[in-house]
This record gives C-alpha cells, sequence and structure tokens, in this order.
C-alpha cells in the first residue's frame, strides 16, 4: 500500500480528537468527522470541548496550519480511523450501533485499497462485524481480493493511553495493530508509526481486541483486590494503606491502592465484553467486577455510620467528583453515585460539593434539592463529615487542621498519615 496521506477520524471525542490532532502535526491531511455539531464547530475553531493536557495546543496548531478540518459527514478518505463509543446494553452486552453507524457513513466513499482501522474497545469479533457490515452494503468489495472483487484493508488497534497523559502516551505507549489480513496489519502499523515512537507490534484482530479487554481486566481485578482488602481491614480494625505499604515492600507484590470505586468508561466496562464472551469461564473477572462496583454503598454506609449521633443539622462536605484525581472526566464516577445515593438517603441534610475542576453539578445531582457545589474551604467549613472521594492534589495539599475537629471518610487514604 502506498503512503498515506488523508485520514478521515470519525469520532472526536477523548480518542478520536487526540489521534487526529496528531496525525495532523505530524503532516497528515485529517478530516475529523463528529455527529455533534458544537463538537464539529468547536474543533474547527481550533478549540477542544473537554479538558485534556496539552491537546489544545495540538489541535489549535493543526487547524491553523490547515491540516485538521472538521465535519458532521464522512469524506472521501486513503484511511479511516473509527473511534466511537461502544457502550454496553443493560445485559451487558456491547452496543455496536456507533460502530454500525460510522460503517454506514464510510461504506459509499470506498473505492477498494482503502485502509479501516476499529480504535474503539470492542467485544471479541466487533471488528469482523464492523468488516462485514461494510461488504453487507458494498459487496462489490471484499477482504482478500476474492473474485476479482477488490479489497479492503481492516484492523483493529486499539487506543491504551490514560485520560490526563493522552498526548504523552500517545507518542510513547508500544501498540498492538490486529489485521483482518496481515497486509492489513502492516499498512495500520505504517500510518502509527507516522507518530507512535513506542514498538508496534501486529497480530489478527480478534487477538488485538482481546489484548485490551485483558489490559483493563487484569487493573479491574487487581484494584478489587486493593478494595476486598480495605473492607476486611476495616472489619479488622487494620489500617489498610499501611498494610499495603508494608505489604508491598515484598520484592514481586505491588498491589494497587483502594478507593471508592472504580469509575471511568474502560475499567469498569470492558471486562464486562469478556464476561458476556465467555460467561461461564470468566468467574474471576465477574467477580472482580461485582467487589469494585458494590465499593460505592460501603462508602455511603461509612458516611452514614460517621453521622450517627451528630445533630440533625450536621451536613457533609463531598471533596471530589471525578472518577479520578486531577481531571475533570465524571463518565461513570464513583463519587458521582456515592453523592446522589447519599442525598437520597440524607434527605435533611446538606451535602456540600468540592470539585474544583468542573463549573456546574452534573445533571443527576444538580436536580437534588440537599446537593450544593461550592468551593472546598466553604464545604468543609460547614460540614461536621468530610467525605474524600477523590485524590486531586488541591485536597491533598489542604491543611488538615482544617479538620481536626470533624469525622473524615477518607477513601483514597490522602490523609491517612496526618490523622490517624
Ligand atoms: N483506581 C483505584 N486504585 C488504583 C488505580 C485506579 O481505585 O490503584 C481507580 C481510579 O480511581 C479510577 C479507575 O480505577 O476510578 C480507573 O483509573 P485508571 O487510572 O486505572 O485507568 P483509566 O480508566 O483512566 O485508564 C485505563 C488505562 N488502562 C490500564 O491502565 C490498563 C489506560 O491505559 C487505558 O487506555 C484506558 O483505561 C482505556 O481507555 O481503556
Amino acid at each position: 500500500m502506498n503512503t498515506i496521506n488523508r485520514v478521515a477520524v470519525i469520532g472526536l471525542g477523548y480518542i478520536g480528537l487526540p489521534t487526529a490532532a496528531i496525525l495532523a502535526t505530524n503532516g497528515i491531511e485529517v478530516i475529523g468527522v463528529d455527529v455533534s455539531e458544537r463538537t464539529v464547530e468547536a474543533v474547527n475553531a481550533g478549540e477542544v470541548p473537554f479538558v485534556e493536557p496539552d491537546l489544545g495546543i495540538h489541535v489549535s496548531g493543526a487547524v491553523s496550519q490547515g491540516r485538521l478540518k472538521a465535519t458532521t459527514s464522512t469524506p472521501q478518505a486513503e484511511a479511516y480511523i473509527v473511534a466511537v463509543p461502544t457502550p454496553f446494553r443493560d445485559d451487558r452486552s456491547a452496543d455496536l450501533t456507533y460502530i454500525e453507524a460510522a460503517a454506514r457513513g464510510i461504506a459509499p466513499q470506498l473505492q477498494g485499497g482503502e485502509l479501516l482501522i476499529l480504535e474503539s474497545t470492542s467485544p471479541p469479533g466487533a471488528t469482523e462485524h464492523m468488516a462485514n457490515y461494510i461488504l453487507n452494503l458494498r459487496p462489490d468489495l471484499s477482504i482478500d481480493g476474492e473474485d476479482g472483487r477488490p479489497a479492503i484493508l481492516v484492523a483493529h488497534c486499539p487506543e491504551r493511553v490514560l485520560p490526563g497523559r493522552v498526548m504523552i502516551e500517545l507518542v510513547t505507549n508500544d501498540r498492538i495493530v490486529g489485521g483482518m489480513s496481515p497486509e492489513a496489519a502492516e499498512a495500520a502499523k505504517a500510518l502509527y508509526a507516522v507518530f507512535c515512537q513506542g514498538e508496534i507490534l501486529t497480530t489478527d484482530a480478534v487477538t488485538a481486541e482481546m489484548a485490551k479487554l485483558v489490559e483493563n481486566s487484569y487493573r479491574d481485578v487487581n484494584i478489587a483486590f486493593a478494595n476486598e482488602l480495605s473492607v476486611i481491614s476495616h472489619k479488622l480494625g487494620i489500617d489498610v494503606w499501611e498494610l499495603i505499604r508494608l505489604a508491598n515492600h515484598h520484592p514481586r507484590v505491588n498491589i494497587l491502592q483502594p478507593g471508592p470505586g472504580v469509575g471511568g468508561h474502560c475499567i469498569a466496562v470492558d471486562p464486562w465484553f469478556i464476561v458476556a464472551a465467555s460467561p461461564d469461564e470468566a468467574t474471576l473477572i465477574r467477580t472482580a467486577r461485582e467487589v469494585n462496583d458494590a465499593k460505592p454503598e460501603w462508602v455511603v454506609q461509612q458516611t452514614i455510620s460517621a453521622l450517627a449521633g451528630l445533630d440533625s443539622t450536621a451536613e457533609v462536605a463531598v471533596l471530589g467528583l471525578a472518577f479520578k484525581a486531577n481531571i475533570d472526566d465524571l463518565r461513570e464516577s464513583p463519587a458521582v453515585q456515592i453523592t446522589g445515593i447519599l442525598s437520597g438517603r440524607l434527605k435533611d441534610r446538606r451535602i456540600n460539593v468540592a470539585e474544583p475542576h468542573i463549573e456546574a453539578l452534573p445533571r443527576t445531582l444538580a436536580q437534588k434539592d440537599n446537593v450544593e457545589l461550592t468551593s472546598v474551604e466553604d464545604a468543609i467549613k460547614r460540614s461536621e463529615v468530610v467525605l474524600l472521594l477523590v485524590d486531586h492534589d488541591q485536597f491533598r495539599g489542604l491543611n488538615t487542621s482544617m479538620f481536626a475537629s470533624k469525622k473524615v471518610v477518607d477513601t483514597r487514604g490522602v490523609w491517612q498519615d496526618t490523622l490517624s
């Protein structure tokens, strides 16, 4: 395949937009496609509709150089990168309708010879599903040139970047490229080599799909272990943070950190795709999900216990809503879930939320009469119980004498040394 000069990126979200921007700043002509007019307008104005360090500089630079444009309709291109959401349905199977919608946009533009890369985190078989979906719409094309029909090159290349470090990890992480054919894998590898300085490893599409799911499940299982330890330690009167710190001195032990639960759009979701694909065998993976999903309710109980015996007007400070430290992303955030449950169970108490990374409460919390977004100082001043849910740097830096007389539920172990 010849060098690729023109790429369409379908889906300008947390992954698609950084990928579009990094390709464009490395000399590729990129057309970003999104269903949201607002996103398209923002990108064409050189702006980024969400918080991600350094992304703004890349997007504004690429747009002002004329290498990145956004549109709502899929154009002709030599390569297509599909980076759309794959949420799960109520039965926890993957919802591929966004991938199918992207495929419907791409299909009429194809002439044969194009490279199609699915980047969305996908259940095993999703890349093949996308290819078959396109071939159904375009029976004149093929995957392998069968019967003289022009071939399209289809590959899966899962993203593995960490929110908050996307622009660094896009360049430095190794990547796995799984092709529906060896030619497709090689073509995708050549495209990623334009900006990726890590190793680019090739395999087949379904192994690449599984690799991504396995990476996130590995982390989920390990976080579940830490979360289970925190619950056991509480029951036994042991400081879990000290326990983990000590155990981690063993040369082959590296326990992760307990928290209020697991959030984000990946780790809390991807393991279910493995469970759905192999329900009878994925028992450990399923249990880990259940352990992590049970943690928010445990935190709620801890908070309610901390209020026991306090005046009926005593208020609660909730520090942090994001799904992890130093970002504004609230998706699948256990902190949002916990705050919502608390507001329902503590109808007569005010819940003072401090989240320095947002300007307004998410809709689910804004509707609650007893939840208010405020500064961290005011939240603590007004409240008898301080519930820390996110280890933002701003919270780590607080002077703990501010809440010396209060009851503290520290789900991240941020102030453990100073308060114990
Ligand atoms: N968490 C803990 N304890 C820990 C580590 C994390 O409770 O010791 C919690 C966090 O607070 C958060 C959740 O887990 O709620 C997930 O955070 P994370 O930092 O582990 O991961 P994500 O979701 O931001 O990004 C993950 C990464 N995957 C792995 O590290 C294997 C990233 O590389 C992937 O690209 C990303 O998922 C993705 O998009 O799949």
